[in-house]
């Protein structure tokens, strides 16, 4: 069960953030306006949510997910591995650790939090342009002291592994078609989420409910018959810099 989530306030430079979207310029004041009820959800859920501000000279650092590992026992802090980010996780180190031990790994091992989804005592861990196998192997280190495994895997084009497979519980994931077939995740159901709703498969489970964003019919009708129980959250701004749901928060 989760009880904290950290996230951090868009900043009025995210206008500078990195993107491959596409999408137009993000409007700060709609951010804003999408965290607050990302936030309110999580907190309408239970989780007691501690509300960093932005960092300056950080466009990204609403993306607070990609900064550390947070598990029951742990949290392993990032080396991020976009140069334009690395140092964010500098400041989530004393927020951290008023609630876990930390492990710091360090560059030229880099991972980001985006490539590293757990499930249960196992984090699968994507290798993407952001994480590479001495990241992976460090933080596989960092948790396995603490009883837990981990398994890497390429990624293929996308952002993090997390672009392309996200638990929404029950056995399920949802899977990009590249990754359908992979036989790392074969004990999972999986239900592939086509190209033209890219973005939805980036949703969110939290305890029992899964946060899906607006305006992707397709998946969630496909959520819905896995749960009932769904907030569906409008993610334009984000979705701008490439940054999902669950990019906007550390959980635990
Ligand atoms: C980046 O490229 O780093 C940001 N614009 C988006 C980060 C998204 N984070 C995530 O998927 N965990």
């Amino acid at each position: 069960m989760f009880t904290h989530a950290i996230t951090r306030r868009p900043s009025p430079e995210m206008v500078n953030g990195i993107t491959t979207a596409n999408l137009g310029t993000p409007d700060h004041d709609l951010a804003l306006k999408q965290h607050d009820a990302y936030c309110s959800a999580l907190s309408s859920l239970g989780l007691a949510v501690t509300i960093l501000e932005p960092e300056q000279g950080y466009p990204d650092c609403c993306f607070v997910e990609d900064t550390a590992v947070v598990c029951q026992d742990v949290a392993v802090i990032a080396p991020l591995g976009a140069p334009s980010r690395q140092g964010e996780q500098v400041s989530l180190e004393p927020v951290l650790a008023g609630f876990k031990p930390l492990v710091r790994v360090e560059s030229p091992a880099n991972f980001e939090g985006g490539d590293v989804l757990q499930i249960d005592k196992m984090f699968y861990v994507g290798l993407s342009r952001r994480t590479n196998m001495a990241g992976a192997e460090a933080l596989g280190a960092a948790v396995k002291k603490f009883g837990y495994d981990w398994k890497a895997l390429p990624c293929g084009p996308s952002l993090h592994f997390k672009t392309d497979v996200n638990y929404i519980g029950k056995n399920t994931l949802l899977v990009s078609p590249f990754f359908a077939e992979s036989p790392v995740l074969a004990g999972f159901d999986t239900i592939v989420v086509e190209d033209e709703e890219a973005y939805a498969r980036n949703c969110l489970l939290i305890n029992e409910t899964v946060l899906v964003p607006k305006g992707f019919p397709k998946t969630l009708q496909a959520v819905e018959k896995v749960t009932s129980s769904i907030i569906v959250l409008d993610m334009s701004e984000f979705r701008k810099l490439d940054g999902g749901l669950s990019c906007l928060s550390l959980r635990f």
